[in-house]
């Protein structure tokens, strides 16, 4: 029997036929499907860039910012309601370049949203340029005698932080993927999945080039063990590294101590304080 999709709509998708994104949605529409999600309980965060308009595919809550800013936009809906479940699809140069800093000081806060950083190592929307991730020496349409600056190698910062959870799937297996981001989204705080997704139309290899590169984790390796998840991120072609990677120590989570005090509720069912209690808080703040 036909079971019709609740996150299904009718946004004529404007990505390259046969691009890799197109895994990425899959993985994550499964996802949504596999933790019983129904669309108004999922909120989507994106910035600019090709990664960046994937929530305009699914039918649920979503906002589209500005390019870099998709993090501190999450944070703001995950604070007004942490009963949505927050997911930023991002690039990595959305995410790790101009966004960069944001990455950083949500690794910090652990708020509970998981960053899927669409990683296919240029800046693909705007046709190709390097970015955060470009290998050295690659040449690209701005760096036209090759890349000089070292590759950002953020999931390895994600660990050195006590990041909540850090995986890496592959656009081409959008089943493995979509197990991860159901571990990435039960999972609390700030799970970072990183997503090889190769770029067909600007990037220099094909699918298959980065499928026969894929060096999924250990049987054995322990994703507690923080040196172990280092040595496989930082070693010869852990940019490849697949699966689950790292589960960090728990910490308190991002706004904990607002909502102990004002209980899960969204914002909205707050209600206002009194104005008299206002004017006292204003009054603490006026020089006579
Ligand atoms: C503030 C700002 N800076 C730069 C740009 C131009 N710009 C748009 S998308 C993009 C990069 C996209 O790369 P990435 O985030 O990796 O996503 P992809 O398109 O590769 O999926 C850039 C530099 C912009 N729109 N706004
Ligand atoms: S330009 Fe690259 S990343 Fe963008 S839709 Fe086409 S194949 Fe996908």
């Amino acid at each position: 029997m036909n079971v019709p999709d609740p996150f299904k709509n009718d946004v004529e998708v404007q990505w390259c036929p046969g691009c890799p994104n197109f895994g990425i949605l899959t993985a994550l529409k499964g996802a949504f499907r596999d933790l019983r999600l129904e669309p108004h309980q999922v909120c989507l965060v994106s910035g600019i860039g090709q990664a960046a308009k994937l929530p305009h595919y699914l039918q649920c809550n979503f906002f589209n910012g500005l390019h870099g800013r998709a993090l501190p936009v999450a944070l703001g809906i995950h604070a007004a309601n942490p009963a949505l479940t927050t997911v930023v699809t991002t690039g990595e140069g959305d995410c790790y370049g101009e966004g960069g800093n944001h990455l950083l000081h949500a690794l910090r806060r652990n708020p509970d949203i998981t960053v899927v950083v669409h990683n296919n190592e240029i800046y693909a929307l705007t046709k190709g340029q390097g970015s955060p991730t470009t290998p050295v020496g690659e040449v690209r349409s701005l760096q036209v005698h090759g890349v000089e600056a070292a590759p950002l190698n953020m999931p390895a910062v994600a660990v050195l932080h006590d990041a909540a959870f850090v995986a890496r799937g592959f656009a081409g297996d959008p089943d493995h993927l979509k197990g991860l981001l159901v571990e990435a989204i039960r999972c609390p705080g700030l799970s970072l999945v990183e997503v090889i997704q190769p770029c067909i139309t600007w990037g220099r290899r094909p699918v298959s080039w980065y499928k026969e590169r894929l060096r999924p984790v250990p049987a054995d390796h322990d994703p507690a063990d923080r040196e172990a998840a280092l040595r496989l991120l930082c070693g010869e072609d852990g940019r490849f590294v697949t699966g689950v990677i790292f589960r960090g120590p728990e910490r308190p989570l991002f706004g904990r101590r607002f909502r102990e005090a004002m209980g899960s509720e969204p914002l909205f069912r707050l209600g206002f304080p009194e104005k008299e209690a206002v004017l006292g808080l204003l009054d603490k703040f006026r020089t006579t």
